[in-house]
């Protein structure tokens, strides 16, 4: 077994104000190899199949031996692997939560068990925090925030209001929610921004045409449109051109994510601003879960890169971007 000198320094350095402690009894250090179990939400897009290759790569790295379940989009499924991988007794359980609701049971009996878990990318809607020791992922609302601004900033020096559709992840997922609020808080704040209409896009390219399509028939006039992840927004783009329009200009449209397939649309004057939410999240992951198997102190919430593009620092970000 290999510690990495992450895992290794948290655990000569004890704990801090904001760490939790593993859920291992350091007089009885348990021996490796470490299995950790880990419940993916899925394979809905580009920004997925990224996150999992991390994931991936990073327990190769670390010498850990990965369970890895695909919850294929599915909340029961998704609980009932959780509940596998205590049956298993595997030495941590990660998960990237499909929907934030119905994790009390299954987590009460993780930590019965004393299997420390770690939420990675989204969030969960539990009161009871010390039920996860650690969250790797980003600040939603922030990105919504900024897909706001920049969107805002084009207009200025410019009179009346933008219109403004939303294209929608699935429904219950904390980007969803936080994407949309800070979107909508900055967006308030001047007036500027109009949200006229919303579709659900459910994440994919498919779901994003779909929903620009219904989008089109509905409202007039679109002079902008919040696609919440990349996906969709590149759905948008082929519904747009479609119907006519000119999508990066008329209308405008920004995306989360950062995927390789969403810089050359921006590079091509297709997508007007992309939101980067790394995927990258895998060496964090690994590097926590090695410092709960030995008992060591964790950081709560450990938040991820983020970044915004243009046309220009897309082109240059797609010399080395390789998901
Ligand atoms: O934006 C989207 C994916 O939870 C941050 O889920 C993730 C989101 C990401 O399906 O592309």
């Amino acid at each position: 077994m290999t510690l990495t000198a992450a895992g290794l320094g948290s655990l000569l350095a004890g704990c801090g104000k904001d760490e939790e402690p593993g859920g291992v009894d350091l007089r009885n250090p348990p021996k490796g190899p470490i299995v950790l179990g880990f419940s993916q939400v899925g394979a809905e897009g580009g920004w997925r199949r990224a996150n999992t290759a991390s994931i991936r790569k990073a327990a190769v790295r670390n010498r850990i031996d990965l369970n890895f379940k695909d919850a294929g989009g599915d909340p029961k499924k998704q609980i009932a692997d959780v509940h596998s991988f205590i049956d298993a007794r595997v030495s941590v359980i990660a998960f990237a939560p499909v929907v934030e609701t119905g994790w009390g049971e299954v987590l009460r009996r993780a930590r019965d068990a004393r299997i420390p878990v770690v939420l990675t990318d989204r969030l969960i809607d539990e009161t009871d925090t010390s039920l996860w020791a650690s969250s790797i992922g980003a600040e939603f609302a922030s990105e919504g925030n900024l897909a706001a601004i920049y969107l805002e900033n084009d207009y200025a020096g410019t009179t009346g209001t933008v219109n403004v559709v939303e294209i929608l992840g699935a429904n219950g997922a904390t980007p969803t929610k936080l994407r949309a609020e800070g979107f909508a808080a900055t967006a308030a704040k001047t007036g500027r921004l109009n949200i006229v209409d919303q579709a659900t896009g459910d994440w994919t390219k498919d779901g994003g045409k779909a929903a620009m399509r219904e989008l089109l028939e509905r409202n007039k006039r679109i002079d902008a449109v919040f696609a919440q992840n990349d996906d969709m927004g590149l759905g948008a783009v082929i519904a747009l051109e479609a119907a006519g329009k000119k999508p990066g200009s008329a209308p405008k449209i920004v995306t989360v994510d950062g995927t390789k397939a969403a810089l050359q649309g921006l590079a091509d004057g297709k997508l007007t601003y992309v939101i980067e939410c790394s995927p990258e999240i895998g060496e964090p992951l690994m590097s926590v879960v090695v410092d709960l198997f030995h008992g060591g102190r964790v950081p709560k919430r450990i938040p991820s890169e983020k970044a915004v593009f243009d046309a220009e620092t897309a082109a240059e970000a797609l010399l080395d971007r390789t998901y």
